[in-house]
């Protein structure tokens, strides 16, 4: 057997249904292995980059790495910043690429290139990878991919590269296979006694809270993350990766923090007395610059997966180092959870979830529309969706801000590389996860332009997307930036930005589109969206450019201090509609 059908054979085994990517001389033998062996379909994208979105999204929706192949030279280096994506964002994929033939590669020879599209990919990715290796001998092949699937789920999930030159993919694989060499490490921190240390600190808490990260999702410990909430009535808070750990109907969920989080959740932050971060980095958009701010006042207890990110920014943390999952069985396990009297901390943050709702945060407009109250409407108008997925920007902010959860709805963002283009491509790879359930894609006129050529990919398939554009006809949250700066001016985001007409290019590419700009067409346009919920359709929502992501840490403040100012005697009166 050829090491490229033993390949496609080992992909079936491992379970994989779809392989995304761009086709290239350099991996043509596998694919074509792949159509061969008939159990594996390869899905064609128009960049390598929206490939390697679709798997980062797949592997969130699953728990599961999606494959990705593309070509050696631009086919590998198009894949860098989906690779980054998954990295960053915690998602398990295995990447491979297709290398030239291993005696034209320059090897140590001081040239920059031999063979034609000859590049390192493997040292390029070595730093967004959890490994990035070549595989030079036949024989290796399956045990080099059953390694990868295995690293790229282990401990924190992230991406793993394959580079296979297609002389080794064409050999025979003749001598003993090699097996494999990875063994998952078990991580060991002390959890009975962290836990212990934690109750105790519970007990005597007045204003506890749970700060609820992606790890909690990554983890694949969801279902005993929610038993611990129902053993223990804490409220929580969540992060941008956070946002769909909880549904909006969860009597719990407080709300986003950051520097674009709700009002109320930076309020509840700085009002707790006891923060218990799970699988939640505290990174500088979760906690603002001031760090001292974040932690004044209170215990923090913190649990992650990954040692390095614990006490990293914010120090003097009880601390944790352990799957997600053993920390929650050791907890819902004891028997010494205290009965917590916490009605009145409670009730003190439903009082500043009432004071503060996000469609306040933005100015009053005449017949325009509001982007947290349309958020709102569109989403409790969507429960038939499977999730969102939502590119990089304002549009990002308002969703995060706004958007209503049904049970078991996901929110697929790009977080941690914060990567304009990616919903599209990232909607597509939640619809292979997710199969005959529909996506809403909320996306700006900018982020959607990046990606733009995937309506194809989407028509092709006929994927149930609901693509929505938030288009402020400018890279508005660049433009919020320039506008903080004294005397900066909108280069490149208003002056010398334009923006094609979107409904007619999406028509053009045989996807029923409309376009609405004013605030009382909304209800029936949203309607008209869901007409044919299992066909794609688009629509553009036009909003007033200068609109801003609000509310917003103020720069370098604390977390609590966000703009726009709250005027005296502000009560969250007025409810705006769409
Ligand atoms: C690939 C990439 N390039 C540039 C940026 C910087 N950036 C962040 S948000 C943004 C503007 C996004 O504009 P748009 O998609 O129209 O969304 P809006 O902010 O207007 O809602 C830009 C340019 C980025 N995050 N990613």
């Amino acid at each position: 057997m050829k090491a490229c059908d033993l390949i496609a054979r080992s992909l079936h085994q491992r379970g994989v249904k779809v392989v995304f990517g761009l086709i290239g001389g350099m991996i043509a033998f596998m694919v074509e292995s792949l159509a061969q062996y008939r159990k594996t379909s390869f899905i064609t994208f128009h960049h390598e980059q929206a490939a390697a979105f679709a798997a980062d999204a797949y592997g969130r929706m699953t728990g599961k790495p999606a494959v990705v192949m593309a070509t050696s030279g631009p086919g590998a280096t198009n894949l860098i910043t989906g690779i980054g994506s998954c990295y960053f964002d915690s998602s398990p994929a295995v990447f491979i690429t297709g290398q030239i033939s291993s005696k034209e590669l320059k090897s140590k020879r001081p040239v920059r290139q031999l063979g034609f599209q000859e590049t390192d990919i493997v040292t390029i990715v070595r730093s967004l990878t959890k490994s990035a290796k070549m595989v030079n001998d036949p024989n290796n092949c399956a045990g080099a991919l059953a390694d990868a699937f295995d690293l790229a789920v282990s401990g924190r999930p992230g991406p793993v590269l394959l580079d296979i030159p297609i002389d080794v993919q064409k050999r025979e694989v003749t001598g003993k296979a090699v097996g494999k060499t990875f063994h998952p490490v078990r991580l060991n921190g002390d959890i009975p006694k962290f836990v212990n240390r934690f109750i105790k600190a519970l007990s005597k808490a007045k204003r506890p809270l749970i700060l609820a990260g992606g790890g909690v999702r990554a983890s694949g410990g969801h279902d005993m993350f929610l038993k611990f909430l129902k053993n223990s009535g804490l409220p929580v808070v969540h992060s941008l990766l956070g946002v769909d750990t909880l549904s909006s109907l969860h009597p719990q969920r407080m709300g986003m923090i950051g520097s674009y989080g709700n009002r109320y959740a930076n309020l509840a932050i700085k009002e707790a007395d006891l923060l218990l971060v799970l699988g939640s980095r505290l990174d500088i958009r979760q906690t603002g610059t001031q760090v001292d701010a974040f932690r004044e006042h209170k215990k923090i207890f913190h649990v992650d997966v990954q040692k390095a990110e614990l006490n990293n920014r914010i120090k003097s943390c009880d601390v944790c180092s352990c799957d997600l999952k053993a920390f929650l069985s050791t907890i819902n396990g004891s028997v010494a959870l205290p009965l917590l009297h916490i009605q009145g901390w409670r009730a003190r943050l439903a009082d500043l979830m009432a004071m503060y709702p996000d469609e306040l945060e933005q100015p009053s407009l005449k017949s325009g529309i509001n982007p947290n109250a349309f958020i709102r409407a569109l989403s409790k108008a969507s429960p038939g969706a499977c999730g969102y997925a939502v590119d990089v920007g304002q549009h990002q902010m308002w969703a995060a801000q706004s958007i209503w959860l049904y049970k078991d709805q996901r929110f697929i963002t790009s977080g941690g590389m914060g990567a304009m283009g990616f919903a599209l491509p990232a909607a597509i790879g939640m619809a292979f996860a997710s199969p005959r359930q529909p996506v809403v894609v909320i996306v700006g006129d900018g982020a959607f332009q990046l990606n733009i050529q995937e309506l194809e990919t989407i028509k092709r398939y006929n994927l149930p997307l609901k693509i929505v554009v938030m288009n402020n006809h400018s890279l508005g949250m660049v433009r919020q930036f320039q506008d903080e700066i004294p005397n900066m001016g909108h280069q490149g985001t208003v002056e010398g930005y334009s923006v094609p007409d979107l409904v007619r290019i999406a028509k053009a590419y045989g996807i029923p589109a409309k376009g609405i700009t004013r605030r009382a067409q909304a209800p029936s346009a949203i309607k008209w969206l869901w007409q044919e919920a299992l066909k794609p359709a688009f629509l553009q929502v036009d909003i007033d450019i200068r609109l801003n992501a609000n509310p917003k840490i103020q720069f370098r403040r604390s977390i609590h201090q966000m703009e726009p100012k709250v005027p005296e005697g502000w009560h969250g009166k007025r409810i705006f509609r769409v």
